[in-house]
């Protein structure tokens, strides 16, 4: 299947980079003011005092004009850290747009309609919103699923409900109502986008699958449940249960004149109420269609739609979702003081905030927590896929001035870096508001919460988000780890916090526990259930989200990790950390393909999951082996002519590596910097530090330098759930300036060939 091409004249990622606008504020509060101000105004490119110390360390090499292209790698590798240091926030980390999905802000919009007088959204950021979605509508009037995507039904109805509650008119959006109109109206969407529209009041419930709140009521010991599931397919599935149980509608959906419109709209003029809703459950557009509800899926659908309709089973009904309620309420509760009201994602924020309504507390406490995934950009304001990406960014940057020699050239950024990373690892979280002495380490509460360890680990974003991930993990600790040895002066000034041994003990111990029977990591909790769970994925627009899987990525970042600890420790849980290295290797060399690849889940594509899984192959001892050298050439293979690597959006979306060969982003050949960079990094670790590939791959990074030493913004990086998009904007910076360091660092190594 091919998904749809994207015919939108605007391309989005160019319009994401916005640390500029920095306002110092906390997490990711972005005033539409200082977008204002830097666009009237872009700041000055100065040049920091460190880079002084530069100039002396680069001995006979002349400094790089700003305005002139480097000439040589080194001035490439100075220029393009001198440019993205300038951005480090005050607190260490560097900001970046996480947009890219466009199915959230429709969410974020019905929750701000239904409570107005809570006024969730200012007037300035309505303005931006609207303009987001406007910018992003395609030529036939869809929206994707994603920014870069062509029209689903999903984006397209949930970005028109979010464009008209904000008071877009229905004749400026004529095209968009045909679109939905043409594919079978809104009863054709996906099963998502119609748990808005019944939220909304804009579709009747009957039009939604059973979703039994009754779940939470599994035990432990039966194979199916949702603390089996991928914690964020259960995150979503908890309150959307409650809401689809309590039949929850805006409450004065039917006085309305927006809704009573929408109810038109949608459907067709005075179709609304001869619609056969039942029926509406299982029509889904064929472009919404990527993973297709299975038989057995609906054959369970079908057995629910018994027990939820008929009257003997009321009482037994009414019995249990009376006890389930309870259950995850307290569940419900448990979630959003772990995350201090942020949520683990976008979604379940939402929905809890909707569920929380009456309780005034924690209400107003979900509404600070709103900015957390706001972002401003050139092409407006969205809601985030995550509260930001700081941990995971600032850890492989931490690791990108390790290795190439430049964290002794930018001694303050260290420092600030540093104790970004150190503040971020995860100490402790409380559980529940009744028992504030109650933490994660207690592990009965943990267990009742379906959590796996959290102390010791690294978040994706903020600590105050909380939850610990695999990957963020590994990463954050070898950041740690490499950093350490810069900082000794500031620790020992009293500047900086010492990272005590037991803290990365603690980290050591999250990643252990963490490894599955097959020797893989999964993200953020061990794989508790089975594949076939698979089969019961109801969400028609996602793969593969129904358990945690183990992943090459988070196998990679979690072993490299512990073989950087044991360097470091030889005596601590050695045997442990030795079985865990040669089970790891045994998993990575099972997700090798025939070709020599592996997928990448996480972000587009072969070359960042081939990358993952060379470094993590040498890390356990494999350099130089088979399975290196398929990898080495299957990267090869893949090189275009100009020196570049390049992949299409259509390798996470059909698991096979498609190039894309036609002029993209300013390359005529389709090479992007960033799969130029994962390409070089991956080639570097396996030993083809000197070949011909490789020299070519770092003049053409070189010649794709901006003259300010940033690198252009291209296609999305980022991936999730197989389908769908989301914006890295760290990752043009910090992945070429690791690749140009490693190569570096090789070079030198190498005395018979002198980088000038
Ligand atoms: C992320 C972001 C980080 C990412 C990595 C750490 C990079 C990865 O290696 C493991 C998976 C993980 C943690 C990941 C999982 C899925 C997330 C949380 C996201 C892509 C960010 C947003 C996405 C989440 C599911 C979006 C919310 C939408 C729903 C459909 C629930």
């Amino acid at each position: 299947t091919a998904p749809p091409s994207p015919t939108s004249t605007h391309n989005p990622s160019l319009f994401t980079f916005t640390p500029h606008l920095n306002p110092n504020a906390s997490d990711c509060v972005y005033k539409l003011q200082k977008l204002k101000e830097y666009l009237d105004s872009p700041p000055p490119l100065t040049i920091p005092p460190s880079y002084e110390k530069l100039t002396t360390k680069l001995g006979s090499a002349t400094l790089p004009s700003l305005t002139v292209p480097c000439t040589t790698p080194l001035e490439s590798l100075f220029k393009g850290t001198l440019f993205y240091n300038m951005f480090q926030d005050s607190s260490g980390l560097w900001y970046g747009d996480y947009g890219g999905p466009l199915f959230l802000n429709c969410g974020l919009i019905i929750c701000w309609y239904i409570f107005k007088e809570e006024d969730i959204l200012g007037e300035d950021e309505i303005i931006m919103l609207k303009h987001y979605l406007k910018v992003h509508k395609q030529n036939d009037g869809g929206w994707g699923t994603h920014i870069e995507g062509g029209s689903t039904m999903f984006g397209t109805v949930m970005c028109y409900v979010g464009l008209r509650l904000l008071g877009a008119s229905r004749t400026e959006l004529e095209d968009s109502r045909k679109f939905i109109i043409d594919n079978g109206t809104a009863t054709c969407t996906s099963s998502w986008a119609k748990f808005y529209l019944c939220v909304l009041g804009v579709m009747k419930w009957e039009s939604h699958n059973s979703t039994p709140i009754e779940m939470m009521l599994l035990p432990d010991w039966f194979p199916f449940g949702p603390g089996r599931m991928w914690c964020h397919s259960r995150m979503v599935y908890v309150p959307m249960a409650w809401l689809y149980c309590k039949r929850y509608v805006y409450e004065k959906a039917d006085d309305d004149e927006i809704i009573k419109q929408l109810r038109e709209e949608l459907y067709g003029e005075g179709e609304y109420e001869k619609i056969d809703w039942k029926k509406a459950r299982t029509t889904v557009a064929p472009m919404d269609n990527y993973s297709p509800v299975t038989y057995m899926m609906s054959f369970v659908m079908y057995l629910l739609s018994f027990y939820e309709s008929m009257e003997v089973f009321k009482p037994l009904r009414k019995y249990l979702r009376e006890r389930a309620f309870k259950r995850a309420e307290a569940y419900l509760i448990a979630e959003e003081l772990q995350t201090n009201y942020i949520c683990i994602g976008p979604v379940n924020k939402i929905l809890n905030m909707i569920i929380s309504r009456d309780d005034k507390n924690r209400f107003e406490r979900h509404k600070e927590r709103i900015k957390d995934y706001l972002w401003v950009a050139e092409d407006g304001l969205k809601m985030q896929g995550y509260n930001g990406s700081q941990c995971w960014d600032a850890s492989f940057y931490a690791q990108a001035l390790h290795e190439s020699g430049m964290a002794r050239v930018y001694p303050e950024n260290v420092e600030r870096l540093y104790s970004f990373l150190e503040g971020t690892q995860i100490l402790s979280t409380p559980l529940s508001a009744n028992s504030p002495a109650m933490f994660y380490e207690d592990y009965k509460e943990r267990v009742k919460a379906f959590r796996h360890v959290s102390l010791g680990g690294w978040p994706f974003s903020t600590s105050a988000h909380g939850w610990p991930i695999s990957d963020c993990t590994g990463e954050g600790l070898k950041a740690i780890l490499a950093l350490r040895p810069y900082v000794e002066e500031g620790v020992e000034a009293g500047r900086l916090t010492k990272m005590t041994d037991s803290r990365i003990f603690n980290a050591v111990n999250v990643i252990l526990t963490l490894q599955n029977c097959d020797g893989g990591f999964a993200t953020y909790e061990n794989q508790r259930g089975f594949k076939w769970f698979e089969w019961l994925n109801p969400s028609e627009v996602f793969g593969d989200i129904m358990i945690d899987y183990s992943y090459v990525e988070c196998s990679m970042a979690s072993l490299t990790a512990l073989s950087d600890f044991k360097v470091l420790y030889p005596d601590h849980r050695s045997d442990e950390i030795e079985t865990a290295l040669r089970r790891g290797k045994g998993f990575i060399k099972s997700l090798q393909r025939r070709d020599g690849s592996w997928y990448g889940s996480w972000a587009c594509c072969f070359c960042y999951g081939t990358w993952f899984g060379v470094e993590g192959l040498v890390a356990c001892g494999e350099g130089g082996s088979e399975n290196v050298l398929r990898a080495m050439d299957f990267l090869k293979s893949k090189q275009c002519e100009n020196g570049g690597w390049g992949e299409d959006f259509r390798s996470c979306y059909n698991k096979s590596y498609s190039p894309t060969g036609a002029e993209r982003y300013g390359d005529s050949q389709g090479a992007c910097v960033i799969n130029t960079a994962w390409a070089l990094l991956a080639l570097i670790k396996g030993g083809e530090g000197d070949s011909d590939s490789v020299e070519r791959g770092i003049q053409y990074l070189m010649k794709r330098q901006l003259s300010t030493g940033d690198w252009p913004q291209e296609g999305i990086s980022g991936v999730f759930n197989r389908s769908c998009g989301i914006t890295y904007t760290s990752y043009r910076n910090v992945f070429p300036i690791w690749a140009l360091g490693r190569f570096r660092q090789w070079k030198e190594r190498d005395t018979t060939n002198t980088l000038r």
